[in-house]
């Protein structure tokens, strides 16, 4: 009788183990990053890790330096040590039905962060949280738009740099741009170069769009706001005055857009925000006790135009 109980409790005591185990294991979570090309991107880095450390999720972490491969290589990694959850934000938007059916197949859910995929099969990830680009275009060409509107008359010849090639923001970055600037024949873009989302790469495009003097320049339209300040050196070492004799408007809203614009070189910038970690975490905690989600999450944002580049500047979180 004794030795029954006994083992009826060691049965029950092993049956609840399991259970037991996943309750106080913590979530291991596999992430791998872009790179660190903008401030937007130290921003969002630092976001997920302190969101993670605060919501007991054990992290680990990988800069993949802009390039694809690093990230397939990465992602490879984190199915071999059987995270919990795989979560990442791919540089360019084709080339993941491999990698991501090889997650499929090992059970692990994966969460899209800040940009999209182009993938065959839907069902390859469970969700994506991020900005709407194509509306971060759309509003850019809205206050350009506007301020156009008040400056009858003359044709605006724009330069754009755009983001890495291939890459979710600057694909739709200059999709939504150009379906609003459509409807003002005098607004044309006149060059356009990807800046690949870097100070360093922004200020070289700048310069030899500068250097190619068949067409004035007016306005510049950058995919971040990085390119966009390396942009105002290239403009201020031709001679020119930024955000004056050339017109900036660019994207992001970090600090450095801020000054910029207090400084007045820069006339407007459009928020993207990259603080997604706290809401990762959580994203990532439903997910893996399988709880319904939606399939994009998206983030609201604002304008902000040179005027309140003083008053909003305290305020910034990044
Ligand atoms: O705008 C840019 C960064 O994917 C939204 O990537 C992100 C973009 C951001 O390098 O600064």
């Amino acid at each position: 009788m004794i030795k029954l109980i006994a083992r009826r409790t060691l049965l029950a005591a092993a049956l609840a183990l399991p259970a037991f185990c996943a309750l106080a294991a913590p979530l291991t979570m596999g992430f791998s990053q872009v790179g660190a090309e903008s401030e937007w991107r130290t921003a969002n880095s630092a976001s997920i890790k302190a969101a993670a450390k605060e919501a007991g999720i054990t992290l680990k972490f990988a800069d993949a330096q802009q390039k694809q491969e690093n990230q397939v290589k990465a992602i490879r990694s984190y199915i071999a040590q059987k995270v919990d959850v795989i979560a990442f934000s791919p540089v360019v938007e084709s080339g993941w039905d491999t990698v991501l059916k090889e997650a499929q197949k090992a059970g692990i859910p994966v969460i899209l962060t800040d940009r999209a995929v182009k993938v065959s099969d839907p069902s390859l990830y469970v969700t994506f949280i991020g900005s709407d680009f194509v509306e971060e275009g759309r509003k850019a060409a809205r206050w350009l738009l506007e301020r156009a509107a008040k400056t009858p008359g003359a044709a605006l010849n724009i330069v754009e740099l755009q983001g890495t090639v291939g890459s979710a923001p600057a694909i739709d970055r200059k999709k939504g741009f150009e379906e609003v600037i459509k409807s003002n024949p005098k607004l044309q873009i006149i060059r356009s170069q990807s800046g690949e989302f870097t100070r360093a790469k922004g200020k070289e495009v700048m310069e030899s769009f500068l250097k190619q003097r068949d067409k004035k320049i007016d306005v510049l339209y950058a995919h971040n706001d990085d390119m966009a300040i390396g942009a105002i050196q290239a403009i201020e070492e031709a001679g020119l005055k930024p955000g004056q004799d050339i017109v900036i408007i660019s994207i992001d809203g970090v600090r450095g857009a801020f000054e910029a614009m207090k400084a007045g070189k820069l006339n407007v910038t459009v928020e993207c925000n990259p603080l997604l970690g706290p809401q990762l975490m959580q994203l990532a905690k439903d997910v893996v006790a399988k709880k319904p989600v939606e399939k994009r999450i998206t983030v609201n944002e604002g304008v902000f135009p040179a005027e309140v580049a003083a008053k909003e500047l305290p305020n910034r979180k990044y």
